[in-house]
């Protein structure tokens, strides 16, 4: 009896072939060996296998793996942002290795770039030397970084080298649109900056480009698209995204090539989480640069980025600075705003109007001044509210004041660079009732500490046009930048 014709066609078979295909790309994708070259920020960064955008097999390359010397354990490997961290070998790495082959494909070409940087980084914080020819502006130093010698040299590798590929897909005003306004103003900002002007970030081709920014605004979607309710909405605002990305993994080979992994978007509004809810395939890998960073709702720190919260106006660079010297504020401790979310009902509920040194508002009365009340303050409270993140953690540096961050599940911004403990104070919500006791207990001293890294760490949360060097647009990328330099791409393009 003949055996029927192997058919293609054959459900059964083509499952098969697909399961296959996806067990090669687990165990041989790339973007697995974390180990080689991770910076310790993203561990979590599993197989993008079971994306609907990545069915093609990958393969490793050893010929493109940039092996330092001596080999690295795992650990030694991890580059990471702390401070006394001892160093990764007793030799220096190896930059010699680094030659330069002939016909190198593109994605090769990136790679070793990254591989370069990564080396040079990891070099930096062995001898705690930074390398550079360019005149520095600013060089991070002190205990409000976790390893300055790391940020700072990855700083000085990210300007040198980071380029970024801006889609030109889509049309306003979803897309590509300007300065945004409000608490979501951070998001158009972003946008802006890198669309409006020659930003020296900008790719000139994406063959060159390490990252790729999909220049969707969820606010202006939010503004735009008719939303009868908010089921209705959710749906409309997954199907936009989606579609963009089907439509830039259709055109070009880069969305395909990393599964998304060395993609991000930028939104500051509540709801940009939401886009994955429908079907979270597609965004598994994808960087989501929020302010939203929850861990609670699917912000993974080690892929995702925390952005800072601004309440600003179109074009205007950031709150006002009012700030008094630190002797020249009598009030201990301040917050006005809306009742929005369960631990403004807390606060509220022990402290609305209720202290002379905790001062707390719902609405501040007319003929005060919110910012210059700030600029008073010693401590300026900033409790999440409908969403984790407050746009009072800027304006409370912008006022030179503490920032006092009461939330839960907060992924804080540039936590791998900066070391919040050293700036700020948290108070658990649960712990409310005890703000006076706990902020009185602060030694005046130590408050002049923190007071001090305040102003020292602003620079990291000023909004400039054009950006400058250690300001908010390259904190974010470097954030980004960081990521990337923890994910290796398949050779195959
Ligand atoms: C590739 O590298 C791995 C580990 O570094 C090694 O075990 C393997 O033999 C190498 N394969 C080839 C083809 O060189
Ligand atoms: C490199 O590629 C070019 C054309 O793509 C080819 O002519 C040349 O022989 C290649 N060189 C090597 C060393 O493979
Ligand atoms: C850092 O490196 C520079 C040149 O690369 C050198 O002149 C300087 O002495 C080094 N500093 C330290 C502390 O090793
Ligand atoms: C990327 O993958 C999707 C799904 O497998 C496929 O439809 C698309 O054509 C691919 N894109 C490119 C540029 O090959
Ligand atoms: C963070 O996410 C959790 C889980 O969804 C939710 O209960 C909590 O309210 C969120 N926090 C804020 C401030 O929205
Ligand atoms: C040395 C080390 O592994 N450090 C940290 C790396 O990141 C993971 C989680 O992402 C931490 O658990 C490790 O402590």
């Amino acid at each position: 009896m003949a055996e029927p014709p192997l058919d293609f066609r054959s459900p059964c078979l083509v499952s098969v072939t697909l399961i296959l295909l996806l067990l090669v790309a687990l165990l041989f994708s790339p973007l697995n060996q974390q180990h080689h070259l991770s910076l310790n920020l993203s561990s979590s960064l599993t197989s993008p296998s079971s994306s609907f955008y990545h069915q093609q097999q990958i393969t490793t390359d050893n010929h493109t793996t940039l092996h330092f010397a001596p080999a690295p354990s795992p650990s030694q490997a991890l580059l990471e942002f702390q401070r006394h961290q001892s160093p990764p070998s007793t030799s220096a790495p190896q930059l010699t290795h680094t030659t330069i082959k002939k016909n190198q494909s593109k994605t090769e070409r990136i790679e070793q770039e990254l591989s370069v940087a990564r080396a040079i980084i990891r070099k930096a914080i062995v001898t705690k030397n930074c390398t550079s020819n360019s005149n520095e502006i600013y060089i991070p130093t002190g205990s409000v970084y976790r390893n300055p010698y790391a940020f700072h040299q990855s700083h000085v590798e990210m300007v040198k080298r980071f380029k970024i590929w801006a889609y030109r897909e889509g049309e306003l005003p979803m897309v590509h649109n300007g300065p945004t306004t409000y608490i979501y103003s951070i998001e158009g900002q972003f946008i802006f900056e890198m669309e409006s002007g020659p930003s020296r970030f900008m790719a000139e081709h994406p063959d060159e480009a390490h990252a790729f920014f999909l220049p969707l605004s969820v606010s202006k979607i939010t503004d735009f698209l008719i939303r009868p309710h908010h089921e209705t909405f959710f749906h409309r605002l997954h199907r936009v995204f989606t579609d963009y990305i089907y439509v830039i993994s259709d055109k070009y080979p880069y969305w395909n090539r990393s599964a998304g992994g060395d993609h991000f978007f930028v939104s500051c509004h509540d709801w940009a989480p939401i886009i994955s809810r429908d079907d979270p395939r597609p965004y598994k890998n994808l960087m989501k640069v929020l302010c939203n960073a929850n861990t609670s709702e699917g912000f993974k720190p080690t892929r995702d980025v925390s952005l800072p919260e601004y309440n600003l106006k179109a074009y205007e660079l950031g709150p006002p600075r009012f700030g008094e010297r630190p002797s020249q504020r009598p009030i201990l401790a301040f917050f006005a705003g809306a009742a929005h979310g369960d631990i403004r009902s807390i606060l509220f509920e022990h402290w609305k109007e209720k202290d002379d040194e905790v001062r707390v508002y719902e609405k501040l009365p007319e003929k005060m001044n919110y910012h210059k009340l700030m600029g008073q303050t010693k401590f300026c409270l900033c409790p999440s509210g409908s969403e984790v993140a407050s746009p009072r953690v800027v304006e409370a540096m912008y006022a030179g004041c503490v920032p006092v961050l009461i939330s839960d599940y907060y992924a804080v911004p540039f936590d791998d660079v900066l070391d919040w403990t050293k700036f700020s104070i948290q108070i658990p919500p649960k712990r409310i009732p005890d703000i006076k006791s706990i902020l009185k207990a602060v030694p005046y001293s130590k408050y002049l500490k923190l007071q001090k890294r305040v102003m020292q760490v602003r620079r990291h949360f000023e909004l400039n046009r054009p950006a400058k060097p250690y300001d908010v647009f390259h904190m974010v990328l470097h954030s980004v930048w960081l990521r990337r330099l923890n994910i290796r791409l398949p050779d195959r393009f």
